[in-house]
């Protein structure tokens, strides 16, 4: 192991530029739940059941009783050494961007903690499905902060004070297409990566799994950092068989 990690180690910090994406797995420490993990399953509905805009048409109920849920989850949770040492290498360098397919809001929370009273910019995440601390309204689109959901009914439910229509989170859901914008800073910074860092992803979900690949295509390198195998480790130059929040600092904390 510490042979990969020597080599990882000085690939991240001979590196240009450098991509970091990830996945549930980095904030499973955190006591997050991922997807396929056991505990991904809610009430016995996977994920790809609810995350859709058919079920949220068909069951609007039911949708926000999960975010809400996932809401209360992640509220009380916190940052874990993985997401801090990201944080404090991309402060502490330039040239590295963070994208995550995560919305729970735990790397943006590290990057301010870490920053303390400076400017956190350089560590904030490109949040490629956006964000479980916003709400969306499904009706004009406009966002707002968070509100309180009670899901007991769909009269219950949270609307939209500018035009009525329901509010949903403001996460991109399956079939949904990417925010421009935002696809075009995470694809831009895995275009031009010279390694790119793939932490605690399954690797299965589109258009996120092809980004190390943009990568790969103009000649950078992937590091892998996943107890398992994934569809990514058989391109990755090093795969290291581990949790994140060990792991990571391991391989960009100042002290390893
Ligand atoms: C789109 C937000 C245009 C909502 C999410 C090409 C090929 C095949 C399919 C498609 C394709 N292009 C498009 C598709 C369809 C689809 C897709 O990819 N489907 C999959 C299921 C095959 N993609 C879309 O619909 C995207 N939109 O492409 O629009 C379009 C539309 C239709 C058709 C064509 C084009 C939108 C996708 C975004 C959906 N929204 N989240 C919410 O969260 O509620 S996706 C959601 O699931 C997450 O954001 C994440 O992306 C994914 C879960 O994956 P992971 O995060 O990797 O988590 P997982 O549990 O799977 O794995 C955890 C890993 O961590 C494991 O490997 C484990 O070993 C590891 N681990 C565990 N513990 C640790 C650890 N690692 C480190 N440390 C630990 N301690
Ligand atoms: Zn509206």
């Amino acid at each position: 192991m510490s042979e990969s990690i020597d080599r990882a180690r000085t690939l991240l910090s001979d590196a240009g530029a450098v991509v970091i994406l990830t996945g549930a797995g980095i904030s499973a420490e955190s006591g997050v739940p991922t997807f396929r993990g056991p505990a991904g399953l809610w009430k016995s509905f996977r994920p790809e059941d609810l995350a859709t805009p058919e079920a949220f048409a068909r069951d609007p109920r039911l949708v926000w009783e999960w975010y809400a849920w996932r809401r209360t989850l992640v509220a009380g949770c916190v940052p874990n050494a993985a997401h801090r040492a990201l944080a404090e290498w991309a402060l502490r360098r330039d040239r590295v961007t963070i994208v995550t397919q995560n919305v729970d809001g735990l790397h943006a929370r590290a990057a301010r903690e870490v920053a303390g009273g400076r400017d956190a910019g350089a560590a904030l995440p490109v949040e490629v499905h956006g964000s479980l601390l916003r709400d969306r309204c499904s009706g004009c689109d406009a966002r707002t902060a968070p509100v309180a959901v009670d899901a007991t009914s769909v009269a219950t439910l949270p609307r939209c004070t500018l035009c009525g229509s329901l509010l949903r989170p403001d996460v991109v859901w399956f079939g949904e297409m990417l925010d421009e914008s935002v696809l075009a800073a995470a694809d831009g910074a895995a275009a031009t990566a010279d390694v790119c860092l793939v932490v605690g992803t399954s690797a299965l979900v589109h258009p996120a799994a092809s980004l190390p690949l943009r990568t790969r295509a103009h000649g950078g390198m992937v590091i892998e950092v996943n107890p398992e195998e994934t569809p990514l480790s058989r391109m990755a130059e090093v795969v290291i068989r581990g949790g994140a929040a060990e792991m990571i600092p391991m391989l960009v904390g100042r002290t390893a």
